[in-house]
């Protein structure tokens, strides 16, 4: 999609610092980090919203989560533990429609979150 931030960055059509590229996904540095870790992990492919996958999209959500659990390693916050989010439109607090697993780590995260 021409006019969407992640697919840009994705492209690598505008600036951000990865920490995991591969065909179908990609994990970077969130711009305003609310954690010591906080990676955002995305489809490649642009999919605005949690309600806009597909049946066929199952493989690829698995491999968001395998991401994580792998940049999580290469972290260091792994045993420690860490949240993954996905936010689903604006009363979830979504800002940026294509769709992201945000990966926090690196503190204590309380519950339920705001
Ligand atoms: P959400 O509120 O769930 O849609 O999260 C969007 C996140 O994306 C938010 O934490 C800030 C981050 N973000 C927005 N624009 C950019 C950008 O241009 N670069 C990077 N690295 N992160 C961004």
């Amino acid at each position: 999609m021409t006019d969407c931030i992640f697919c840009k960055i994705a492209a690598g059509e505008i600036p951000a610092t990865k920490v995991l590229e591969t065909d179908d996904v990609v994990v970077f540095r969130d711009l305003n980090p609310q954690a010591p870790t906080h990676l955002l992990a995305i489809p490649r492919r642009h999919i605005a919203t949690i309600n806009d996958l597909q049946d066929d999209d199952a493989g690829l959500v698995g491999k968001l989560y395998l991401a994580a659990r792998q940049v999580a390693a290469d972290e260091g916050i792994a045993d420690s533990g860490y949240r993954t989010v996905m936010n689903c439109r604006e009363g979830a607090g979504q800002t940026v429609f294509h769709i992201h697993l945000h990966i926090l780590g690196g503190r204590p995260m309380a519950w339920p979150p705001g």
